[in-house]
C-alpha cells in the first residue's frame, strides 16, 4: 500500500511462521554475548526500549554510528544476520528502491514503552540525500505509530503496526518524522511477544 510517495506499508508482509522464527531469532541475539541494553541519551534521559544495534552502534549520547559501544560496555556491535538483510533489501526493491542495509537497530518495546517524534537522520548525508530508505519490521504485539511530515510542526497520522508488517521510508519520504505512542498488549501472534520487537534497516 502507498501512503505517500516514497512511503510504503506491506501490511503481513511476514506470515506467522516467518514472524515466530524471527521474533526467536532476536531474543537470541538479544540474550547473546553482546546484549541488548537500555540506552542514555544526551542530557541522561533513559530510553523506555531496549537496544541492540547490528552491523553498526548507534551511540545515544553522540548520535552517531561506531562499531563498538563506546556509549555503553565498549562490544562491538554483533553482525547483521544475511538474512535480515535479504527481507530489509527485498522489501525497498518491491518498493522501488535500491538499498544495501548494513546497520539495523533493533528496539524492544514493553506496555510502557513509547518513542518520541523524530527523524532518521544519522546515516551519511550522501544516503540520506539519495533518499535510500528506511525499512522496518514490527513483531509481537501491534504499535500505534504515528508519522507526520519534514517538520515536527506539521500534523502526524497514526498507523497500526502489527506483527509482520513492514514499512518503509525512502525518496521524499526518507526524513518524515515518526514515532511510536502506544503499544496494544496482549495482541501478540502465539510464539512471539510478550511486547514488540522493531527493526529498523538502514545503509549507513
Ligand atoms: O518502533 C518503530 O516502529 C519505530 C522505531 C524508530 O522510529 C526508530 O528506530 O528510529
Amino acid at each position: 500500500m502507498i501512503l505517500e510517495p516514497g512511503l510504503f506499508l506491506f501490511q503481513a508482509r511476514l506470515n506467522v511462521a516467518m514472524q515466530r522464527q524471527l521474533w526467536m531469532e532476536c531474543r537470541v541475539l538479544a540474550d547473546g554475548p553482546v546484549p541488548m541494553y537500555t540506552p542514555t541519551v544526551r542530557g541522561g534521559r533513559k530510553m523506555s526500549v531496549g537496544m541492540l544495534c547490528l552491523g553498526k552502534h548507534w551511540n545515544a549520547l553522540t548520535y552517531e554510528y561506531e562499531s563498538m559501544r563506546s556509549d555503553h560496555d565498549g562490544l562491538d556491535a554483533p553482525e547483521l544476520p544475511q538474512s535480515f538483510v535479504e527481507l530489509a533489501a527485498t522489501a525497498a526493491a518491491d518498493a522501488g528502491f535500491v538499498m544495501r542495509p548494513d546497520l539495523c537497530i533493533m528496539n524492544y518495546y514493553t506496555a510502557e514503552s513509547r518513542m518520541g517524534v523524530h527523524q532518521d537522520k544519522d546515516e551519511r548525508a550522501e544516503t540520506i540525500a539519495a533518499g535510500i530508505p528506511i525499512v522496518s519490521i514490527s513483531l509481537g504485539d501491534a504499535a500505534r505509530f504515528v508519522i507526520g511530515g519534514l517538520t515536527r510542526k506539521e500534523p502526524t497520522r497514526p498507523l497500526i503496526l502489527r506483527s509482520g508488517d513492514m514499512l518503509v521510508m525512502g525518496g521524499p519520504s526518507r526524513l518524515r518524522f515518526h514515532g511510536v505512542t502506544r503499544i496494544q498488549t496482549g495482541t501478540a501472534p502465539e510464539g512471539t511477544g510478550p511486547g514488540r520487537i522493531n527493526l529498523t534497516f538502514r545503509q549507513w
